[in-house]
């Protein structure tokens, strides 16, 4: 294992309930079995390139505070290759078994597509190199389509064909990579797919674009033969005031509309779905019920704040739902939980970076074994069971088999009088049953 970035500190161990070290895990023990699968196989834990290594605490009032002593110094592609093993040390100590990146984060925008495209070469055979080295795996690749003012109107949905193409162009080239590594997944967010305002958009115009894009991705996997799995982030806005992806519902329903569903499931992240005005639990079985249930972005908003403040997550109730709503719809298969989250920006030194994971680790490892607990426990399922009996035989039965009819239904109830008295929802008693778990 390299030491050379963090000396002062080696793999982190699992060291149980009753540690007392900062740098252990009190709850993530890779190799405990839960539901008869290791927690390493349900979690899927992937740390993120750029917050990690990129993220230096710069906001739009000021700018970066981190130390990072291994960039000192250095500027363009010597930064991006000084980074490199920097990361893998860092996920290696981790102990994380997956990745993930944007094209820019790992390399920076040359002057034309071509000098991008040969540094961002340089840096993939650094990955790639260190990928052997460590076993560390790539979840997903992505392509930022939305720092670079080219995209200042988005990219698949910008009014400009030109950009529409640079944005193809740089798919395509990350597709390569994504697939050169190995990658298990790849990632469409659509950074500025959106509008500022509808006075100068055409909006149906747009999203026949994106959808045109999409396709041209879809026909690129299959000619290339990478066969990980694409997923599309909802977000409903930050930087646009709408964007097209704007939360699960949506996203199912544009992908539908279009033909794209069979291609893609969603990789839905927290804070996204809180500026949705959802919670993340809702998020996932919206997804889930549709089987398009991918991947997490795992991280966290500040329920004061209206940004997308990508916080690392810790609260339990947080953990422990989006661990049942993804034991409930079959666990991640090609997904993760992936840390899409950022150190705040008053904590400046590269051991926050530890505290962060392992505090995320450590409350999903939680939310893992508190959901199997509820599982096995049963009350919960049952109650949910029993609220719908009136479905499993009889009259719902034969509604939900497609053999009664308004004729019909009127015909019972005009005999019946009145509809069978309804029984409590008894939210009060399964929060109060919630919180013996926790
Ligand atoms: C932005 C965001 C992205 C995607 C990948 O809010 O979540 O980092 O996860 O482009
Ligand atoms: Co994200």
């Amino acid at each position: 294992m390299s030491q050379a970035h963090f000396p002062s500190i080696g793999r982190i161990p699992f060291e149980g309930a009753k540690s007392r070290n900062p740098f252990a895990f009190k709850h993530y023990n890779a190799d405990e079995l839960v539901e008869g699968r290791p927690m390493r196989e349900h979690l899927r834990f992937s740390v993120v390139y750029w917050h990690t290594m990129c993220g230096l605490g710069s906001d739009m009032f000021g700018g970066p505070t981190a130390v990072r002593a291994w960039d000192e110094g250095k500027t363009g592609l010597d930064l991006a290759k000084a980074r490199v093993p920097v990361f893998f040390e860092f996920t290696e100590k981790l102990g994380a078994p997956y990745y993930a990146f944007h094209d820019r984060d790992v390399a920076p925008h040359g002057q034309t597509l071509r000098e991008s495209n040969q540094w961002l070469d340089t840096i993939v055979a650094l990955l790639k190199e260190q990928q052997q080295r460590t076993g560390i795996k790539l979840l997903w690749g992505t392509a930022q389509l939305f720092a670079h003012p080219r995209y200042m109107h988005g990219a698949g949905t910008s009014p400009n064909a030109d950009v529409f193409a640079f944005g193809a162009a740089q798919v395509k080239k990350a597709l390569e990579v994504t697939h050169e590594l190995g990658g298990e997944g790849y990632t469409f967010w659509g950074g500025r797919e959106g509008y500022s305002t509808l006075w100068n958009t055409d909006m149906k115009r747009e999203l026949d674009h994106l959808a045109r894009f999409l396709h041209m991705a879809v026909d690129y996997k299959k000619e290339i033969g990478f066969k990980g799995q694409f997923y599309i982030e909802p977000k409903p806005k930050e930087p646009t005031k709408h964007q097209y992806d704007s939360d699960s519902a949506a996203c199912l329903n544009f992908l539908r509309e279009y033909d794209l569903l069979p291609h893609f499931k969603l990789n839905i992240e927290t804070n996204h779905a809180t500026l949705a005005g959802h919670t993340m639990q809702h998020e996932l079985e919206v997804a889930g019920g549709a089987n398009a249930l991918g991947s997490i972005d795992a991280n966290t908003g500040d329920p004061l704040l209206g940004w997308d403040t990508d916080q690392f997550p810790t609260d339990l109730y947080l953990t422990t739902q989006c661990m049942l709503s993804i034991l409930k719809h079959g666990g991640l298969s090609t997904g993760g939980v992936n840390f899409d989250a950022k150190l705040r920006r008053e904590s400046i030194d590269a051991e926050d970076l530890f505290h962060a994971h392992i505090g995320g680790m450590d409350a999903f490892a939680r939310g893992l074994k508190i959901a199997a607990a509820i599982r096995a426990d049963g009350r919960l399922a049952e109650f949910v069971k029993t609220r719908y009996a009136s479905w499993d035989s009889g009259l719902g039965a034969r509604i939900e088999s497609g053999q009664e009819n308004l004729r019909s239904l009127e015909a019972r109830m005009l005999d019946q009088g009145e509809a069978a008295a309804n029984l409590s929802g008894r939210q009060e008693y399964l929060e109060n049953l919630i919180n013996e778990f926790i």
